[in-house]
């Protein structure tokens, strides 16, 4: 499996938040918590990690996920919603276009690609803030050849659809309590956690291991007990620019 990750910016401390955190933003502990991540990303079973450098005029460039979605061997590269975010995509699609079969939305198309959450042959899309009805046609369209169906989901409250859940192996998701719209992962299996674990509801799982948010023992416990090994990964710094552990890779399974 490839993983393509982005080192964090001298700029981190100016990434987009919906709320200041109480403390800035540390840099070198984000860069120590991304190195980390790439680290437990091997652990996973990434053996191919393509570390992308930093762009500092991009201080959010170290969340890849949002600026593609890979599913079936093809790649849609985003159009992100946050204007800012929108440069972000050109290093990611030079290091994708290598590897796969690349497709392109334009405006007034948006997608993030923390809206995305790939589980078997079905591509739930959030429709948020920073994805709209457009970016999901475009989808649609793009994914239907190599016959992977998007399904719609209505994200309130939450600044993605994977900042409440996340896929756990092919045919279950982990989410937090209340988080989405009860009908949202019909004949799925889920995994529940309490709502205030909700920072681990967004992990990394690959074969019968998961990253997950460091803090959240309740949460880790209930995954291990479906029979996942655990790694714990602090999070405190992306969390402070509403970042987690899907938002630092794609994966190209
Ligand atoms: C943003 O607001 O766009 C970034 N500060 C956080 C993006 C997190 N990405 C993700 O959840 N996929």
């Amino acid at each position: 499996m490839i993983g393509i990750v982005r080192q964090v910016p001298s700029s981190f401390a100016s990434a987009l938040c919906a709320e200041l955190p109480a403390e800035p933003i540390d840099v070198e502990r984000a860069r120590a918590q991304h190195a980390d991540y790439v680290s437990g990303l091997r652990w996973l079973g990434v053996d191919d990690i393509v570390e992308l450098p930093a762009d500092d005029a991009m201080p959010d460039c170290c969340f890849v996920e949002d600026t593609a979605v890979v599913a079936h061997g093809i790649a849609l590269i985003a159009r992100p919603g946050a204007p800012s975010r929108r440069a972000e995509t050109a290093a990611v699609r030079a290091a994708l276009a290598s590897r796969v079969d690349v497709h392109d939305m334009a405006g007034p198309a948006t997608l993030d690609g923390g809206d995305c959450l790939l589980l078997g042959d079905r591509l739930y899309i959030g429709r948020s803030g920073r994805t709209n009805a457009d970016g999901i046609a475009r989808a649609r369209e793009v994914f239907a050849r190599v016959g992977v169906s998007v399904i719609e989901v209505a994200v309130t409250g939450a600044l993605h659809l994977k900042s409440v859940c996340s896929p756990l192996g092919d045919d279950t998701i982990v989410t937090a309590r209340g988080t989405l719209p009860p009908d949202a992962f019909a004949g799925v299996r889920v995994l529940e956690i309490t709502r205030s674990d909700c920072a681990a509801a967004n992990l990394v799982a690959h074969g019968s291991r998961a990253l997950v948010a460091a803090g959240h023992p309740a949460a880790a416990d209930q995954i291990a007990a479906a029979g996942w090994e655990i790694r714990a990964i602090d999070t405190s710094e992306m969390r402070k620019a509403d970042g987690a552990l899907t938002c630092l890779s794609v994966l190209v399974r």
